[in-house]
């Protein structure tokens, strides 16, 4: 296929920023798309102080990380996923390698570590100091104040186009904060945590994997791209309506984020959160942080200040008590 000048990577989430610029002069240098966005979500996995994903991820009701990962091949659909996986390094490598398997591509638990670990992929103790203190601290709210022990998780989904046309996406996360053991999310569902098909566009969620699972959303939004809606409507419309049919058929809608691209590079994001944050950088887009909200039907995003960016850092570092 000839190739193109155009390429765009996109994430969910602030956590994203350094991996995303660092694969966006990947894919400028004519890189391709499956090692543009395992790229941008290692160095997601490997940083201690994102307390969602991977190194330093937060563990499950028993103390133990669980992590949940997924990659997808645009060209050729291949999925590779694995769930409640626990002390592998980087779970994100792992998925991949698992889509290139004719069968067994979706793994869990202790078969898909034991696989892992045949193929040379490295062990890692997953739980940092700074995870367990959380879990403490988290403990003692939802025992003294009656907080939910659910509240807080972030999951790392990003997307990526090459000068190739063919699209990537990848997924990975320790799930729900005090999840109960064996709880899977929808980070390695496919159609749900995301989606990807180089002929038309790719999705990826955060937010409540049990709703999000209910609209296989991440599915949903690239089917409306294929109709021909843009990135940003067919997000918006996709999160909008399984929103609406929450409400009114289940009774309640959890947190839905979802980041998208098509295969030209334009990009979506729809969310019902305010300060839903994302990175993005395309050939004409330089990286950025957009902060994202919701008014009406409507997701609008601004890029994040400075005095947002400092409160982050300082959030992330702060010592837990
Ligand atoms: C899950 N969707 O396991 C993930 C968690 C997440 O923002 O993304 N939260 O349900």
């Amino acid at each position: 296929m000839q190739s193109s000048s155009n390429w765009g990577i996109i994430a969910t989430w602030r956590m994203a920023y350094e991996g995303i610029s660092e694969s966006a002069q990947m894919l400028a240098e004519d890189q391709d798309s499956t090692r543009a966005a395992l790229h941008a979500v290692t160095r997601v996995e490997d940083y201690p102080y994102y307390k969602s994903v991977g190194y330093g991820g937060l563990p499950n009701e028993c103390g133990e990380v669980e992590l949940d990962a997924a990659f997808m091949n645009g060209d050729t659909l291949a999925v590779g996923a694995l769930a409640g996986v626990k002390d592998l390094a980087n779970p994100v490598l792992v998925a991949e390698a698992l889509s290139r398997e004719r069968f067994n591509s979706f793994m869990v638990g202790e078969g898909a570590r034991e696989w892992a670990l045949r193929q040379g992929f490295e062990e890692k103790p997953m739980l940092t100091e700074r995870a367990q203190q959380h879990y403490v601290k988290r403990r003692r709210e939802t025992i003294d104040r009656g907080l939910s022990p659910y509240a807080g998780h972030d999951t790392v989904g990003v997307i990526a186009l090459d000068q190739q046309r063919k699209m990537s996406v990848a997924t990975s996360t320790s799930g729900l904060f005090m999840k109960r053991p064996g709880r899977v999310g929808d980070s390695p569902v496919s159609g749900s945590g995301f989606y990807a098909d180089s002929h038309i566009g790719a999705a990826t969620a955060t937010g409540l994997g049990e709703d999000l699972m209910k609209g296989c959303i991440s599915y949903e939004i690239v089917r409306r791209m294929g109709d021909g809606l843009s990135a940003q409507q067919a997000a918006d419309s996709a999160v909008w309506d399984l929103e609406q049919r929450l409400l009114e058929r289940y009774g309640r809608a959890g947190d839905l984020s979802l980041v998208c691209m098509n295969n030209r590079g334009e990009f979506g994001v729809a969310t019902n959160i305010d300060n839903f944050s994302f990175s993005v950088a395309t050939a004409t887009h330089p990286s950025t942080i957009y902060l994202a909200w919701r008014e009406g039907k409507r997701t609008h995003y601004r890029e994040a200040d400075q005095e947002w960016l400092d409160a982050y850092q300082d959030r992330i570092t702060a010592v837990v008590s």
